[in-house]
């Protein structure tokens, strides 16, 4: 590192003092905490950002959101250039980074990194890094941290998109890396532009966060489906609270804004930075629960659409397309799916595996097949087609125009054609994954009610238990058990096996500083029966005993 670098950090990140006292970790999906202490970790994830750019001569996102969490909070991640999460590889970097306790340390830490990883900072070569933010009010001052942390490498420059859903600055990185069209219209145009819809009536709960916003621009891009927007955050609502696809999943109630007037509409919820979405059906008392359709039925719808195309393609009737390429099918889940959906998923032939909790890791497992399906019960999702399948369902489509244009075989191929171009290839995302979900039922003439019927989930109950260090949890087999401390997971078998249908894990969370139980069993009582009580187990092992 030349001495121009090295005073130009040192004098940039004197600016952005540590946090005292704040342990920082990149955690599941980037930093996360009180809006207040996050000014010093931003600017340093600008700087690695930048680094990541230099490294990969190829454009960079940087997203500050908190996603569902409470307003005061915000965070920040790292788009890849393909789109996805920061590779995991950087991940320790980015933690050494956040905790480096001055200005000294830092420059230290960055010089032994990029001496390890051969990244020359001469500034010969321009790299950009895009940056957007979600509504919160914090976002626009942490927006400038991480500009300052960008332009303390030499040869890095910012572009702020103003405000933006995670998913939509995940797409602009990869397109503008394959270099196609990237601006929030060209994401809005090759959304509406795969969509067909005849007149019907959706209502979406926008969480009072930028989904909603959004989503007013994008449906005037379309006609047929009518789409009411409520908690768009225009209407004074706070971000979150009482509203959004993370409260809804969690606590199985209506958002705020919603009545028994809307019994009978098909009903949605997206999460504060958009990448989430579950179904809701309004019960017909304000006493009644709702019918919860998640991201595991989501998954399954997603499941059985894209299998029927692939049969009907691979059908001899009307011309002979069976070609002898094998599609290859992967659904993943994880843990928290419920077991309902993974039997009926295995019911359908189809391949089922699991990951732990966590976006990355789904969709590195996705990744691997030539048509990927992942999605977390908390509705983040999406669908990933390999090149080789891209190619080869253009070359078919290209057969089938000439010689059988019109049957059914070739119509089959065109709805995956149009699936591939709707669905976010980046990172899931609540509006493309709900234009989805709408164009399916619109094609199989199903309700939410009839798409709901399709199997029925088990009852299942989440508790969280704060413990003195969650890190003592240790999980193996996609966190379905734990291999230490030993002895909790003999006890949590000897508690499950009391109940029929019974299946308990736990796991450190990997956003708070506690350790989650799921529970699931034949009834609502046994499910939670289940719950509390390997909770109260986990608090006798690892609590605080206060
Ligand atoms: C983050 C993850 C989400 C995961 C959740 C688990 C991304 C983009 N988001 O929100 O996939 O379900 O963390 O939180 O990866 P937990 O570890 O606190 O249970
Ligand atoms: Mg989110």
């Amino acid at each position: 590192m030349n001495e121009d670098q090295r005073s130009l950090l040192l004098s940039s990140s004197a600016r952005f003092p540590p946090p005292q006292g704040a342990k920082l970790s990149y955690g599941t999906a980037g930093f996360r905490a009180d809006a207040s202490i996050l000014q010093s970790t931003v600017y340093r994830v600008g700087i690695l950002a930048a680094l990541r750019a230099v490294k990969t001569q190829s454009v960079i996102g940087l997203m500050i959101t908190a996603s569902h969490n409470k307003v005061s909070d915000n965070g920040i991640k790292v788009a890849d250039p393909s789109g996805g999460m920061l590779s995991q590889d950087w991940e320790p970097f980015a933690d050494t980074l956040a905790n480096a306790r001055d200005p000294q340390q830092l420059v230290q830490l960055i010089t032994e990194f990029v001496e390890n990883e051969k990244i020359t900072l001469d500034g010969s070569k321009k790299v950009e890094i895009l940056l957007a933010r979600d509504t919160r009010p914090s976002g626009e001052s942490l927006l400038e941290a991480a500009r300052q942390g960008i332009s303390s490498i030499s040869g890095a420059v910012a572009l702020d998109m103003g405000i933006l859903t995670t998913p939509t600055l995940h797409w602009m990185v990869r397109a503008r890396n394959k270099g196609v069209k990237a601006s929030e219209i060209d994401y809005f145009e090759q959304l509406s532009s795969s969509f067909r819809n005849e007149a019907d009536k959706l209502v979406v709960d926008g969480a009072n966060g930028v989904g909603g916003e959004k989503l007013e621009t994008l449906k005037k891009m379309f006609n047929g489906l009518v789409i009411d927007v409520r908690n768009s955050g225009k209407e004074g609502g706070v971000l979150n609270e009482g509203v959004g696809a993370d409260y809804v999943q969690k606590e199985k109630v209506a958002p705020s804004g919603f009545s028994s007037q809307d019994v009978g509409i098909r009903c949605c919820s997206l999460d504060g930075d958009a990448d989430r979405l579950v179904y809701f059906i309004v019960p017909s008392t304000s006493s009644g629960r709702i019918e919860l359709v998640d991201g595991d039925k989501i998954l399954s719808l997603f499941a059985v659409f894209i299998k029927e195309q692939l049969s009907i393609l691979k059908k001899k009737r009307d011309v002979n397309v069976n070609d002898g390429y094998q599609c290859c099918l992967g659904i993943v889940q994880t843990a928290y799916a419920n077991g309902a959906s993974t039997d009926y998923l295995k019911q359908l032939g189809l391949e089922v595996i699991f990951t732990p909790t966590g976006v990355k890791y789904l969709h590195e497992k996705a990744a691997q097949y030539d048509i990927g399906i992942y999605f977390e019960a908390n509705g983040h999702g999406t669908i990933l087609f390999s090149e080789q399948f891209l190619q080869w369902l253009e070359a078919k489509i290209a057969e089938l125009s000439d010689v059988a244009k019109g049957s059914e075989p070739h119509k089959a191929a065109m709805r995956l054609l149009a699936v591939t171009k709707l669905i976010n290839q980046a990172v899931g995302d609540a509006l493309s994954g709900m234009l989805l979900v709408e164009a399916i039922l619109q094609h199989m003439g199903w309700s939410i009610e009839k798409w709901n019927k399709l199997y029925q989930d088990l009852p299942s109950r989440q508790l969280k238990v704060k413990v003195v260090d969650r890190t003592a949890v240790v999980t193996a087999n996609a966190e379905t058990v734990v291999a230490k401390p030993p002895g909790i997971q003999e006890a949590i078998n000897a508690e499950t096996a009391k109940y029929p249908r019974g299946r308990c894990f736990i796991r450190p969370s990997g956003t708070e500083d506690v350790i989650r139980v799921y529970a699931e069993a034949s009834t609502e009582h046994a499910a939670d029966s289940l719950a509390s009580s390997v909770a109260k187990l986990v608090d006798q092992k690892l609590g605080s005993g206060t």
